[in-house]
């Protein structure tokens, strides 16, 4: 077993607030929403960040894409979402997993950085 905070999350050692899960990919609410509503989405396989995508794990990606929406539904996202995944460095990724961030449930600000 790895270090990695959001494996131990998929694993249950670590607790969180489940939105949603399958076989591929585990759903939880961020520690500190930054939105009403706000979800990472994580592959269950450990994938260090969208720089690690490649040929062979590319298909949690696209399981991740097409679950987006259900939760965004299910979250009552009627009016709109923003997905975001922040990787490397400049990028201010905190947590080596690689997740997609669902923010909504407000207007949210028109400016990325
Ligand atoms: P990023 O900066 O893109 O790496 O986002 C990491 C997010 O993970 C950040 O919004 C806070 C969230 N987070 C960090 N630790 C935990 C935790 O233990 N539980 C939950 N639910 N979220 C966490």
């Amino acid at each position: 077993m790895n270090d990695c905070l959001f494996c131990k999350i998929i694993v249950g050692d670590i607790p969180s607030a489940k939105v949603y899960e399958d076989d591929m990919i585990y759903a939880f609410r961020d520690i500190a929403p930054m939105a009403p509503v706000h979800v990472l989405v994580i592959p269950k396989v450990h994938i260090a960040s969208a720089d690690g995508v490649n040929a062979e794990n590319s298909a949690y990606v696209a399981h991740i894409f097409e679950a987006i929406p259900k939760i965004a539904a299910a979250e009552g996202l009627t009016n709109g979402y923003r997905v975001i995944t922040n990787c490397g460095e400049d990028g201010c990724q905190s947590v080596k997993h690689l997740h997609f961030h669902i923010l909504g449930g407000k207007k949210l600000p028109d400016q990325m950085a």
